[in-house]
């Protein structure tokens, strides 16, 4: 049982470098930051442990493992004990969904700062009214007015302690389907209210918007996108357009999905002789959780 080298590397990183530092020296470095979904603590020691630059604790995820909707279903305390969970596991800086920030000003202040005491880097607030549903999910996604969220970023933003932690405002605009001017003029309007970068969402199968978005922008602010539908673009046109991160928001939840459903159905079918092969074996997790390290800890502590 060995850490992988990744997560040692990692592992020294934030001790002495606050988490937001990281995260904004990772939007601005020129090539875009990988950002990895995380559901929980496995999920991010896992993609830590792969060399993801940063992890995206996921509305959508964190709620699908709990069991329920991404319509605002869990509570923000029910999100932000996995969040903290994630930030426990992981050396790397944690970018916690904050959907609408659950109500108004005064709910999306609380949850920033609550994100922002359990050692987040940053939280994302976007322009949905509430109760949000998850952008993929129906046409019927109405946006709140433009002056009522800049009230939400400002109140986040003097709400916060740590002025390096980052606000990321995300538009809706695309998903919503109000257009390309819709979505310069509201990020725009978050840039002046006080956000740090902006997450511009997009649901089509081509990164045409985005890049459309993009050239306009004129990079006035990092710029982070999610592209879960237009996958196919290639890495190299999300640096050549000027992306600061991209979040591969739902994959690893995804993943484990399908391969819980098949070790299931195997095991139902047939036992487990034929999946015991196929899953990762015990010394592969208590490599993963550093049993290792714990035996370590124990000759130097328990005397
Ligand atoms: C999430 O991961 O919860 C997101 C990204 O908000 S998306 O599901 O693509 O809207
Ligand atoms: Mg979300």
């Amino acid at each position: 049982m060995t850490i992988s080298p990744s997560y040692a590397a990692h592992r020294d990183i934030t001790p002495n470098q606050h988490p937001g530092l990281r995260l904004r020296q990772l939007l601005t470095q020129g090539t875009p930051a990988k950002i990895m979904g995380a559901h929980d603590g496995l999920s991010a020691r896992i993609a830590t442990d792969t060399g993801f630059d940063a992890l995206w604790a996921s509305g959508l995820c964190m709620s699908s493992a709990l069991g329920v909707r991404d319509s605002d279903e869990a509570s923000w305390t029910d999100l932000l004990a996995v969040a903290s969970r994630i930030v426990e596991a992981t050396p790397l800086p944690v970018l916690v969904d904050g959907d609408t920030g659950y109500g108004n000003f005064n709910t999306a202040r609380r949850y920033a700062r609550q994100a922002e005491r359990l050692g987040a880097a940053g939280i994302c607030i976007e322009d949905k009214v509430f109760p949000k549903m998850n952008s993929f999910v129906g046409n019927s996604h109405k946006l709140a007015p433009v002056a009522e969220f800049c009230g939400k970023l400002r109140a986040c933003r003097e709400a916060l302690r740590d002025p390096s932690f980052v606000v990321v405002a995300r538009t809706e605009a695309l998903i919503a389907g109000l257009g390309l001017s819709e979505a310069l003029r509201r990020a725009e309007a978050y840039r002046q209210a006080g956000a740090d970068a902006i997450f511009i969402h997009s649901r089509k199968t081509t990164a045409d918007e985005i890049a459309s978005f993009m050239h306009e922008w004129d990079n006035r602010l990092p710029v982070v996108i999610a592209p879960t539908t237009y996958y196919r673009t290639p890495q190299k046109t999300f640096e050549e357009i000027g992306i600061g991160g991209v979040i591969w928001a739902n994959h690893s939840m995804r993943a484990a999905v399908t391969a819980m459903r098949e070790a299931c159905r195997v095991m139902y079918a047939s036992g487990p002789t034929a999946v015991e092969e196929k899953i990762a074996t015990l010394s592969e997790v208590f490599g993963l959780l550093e049993y290792d390290q714990l035996a370590k800890d124990e000759e130097r502590y328990q005397l």
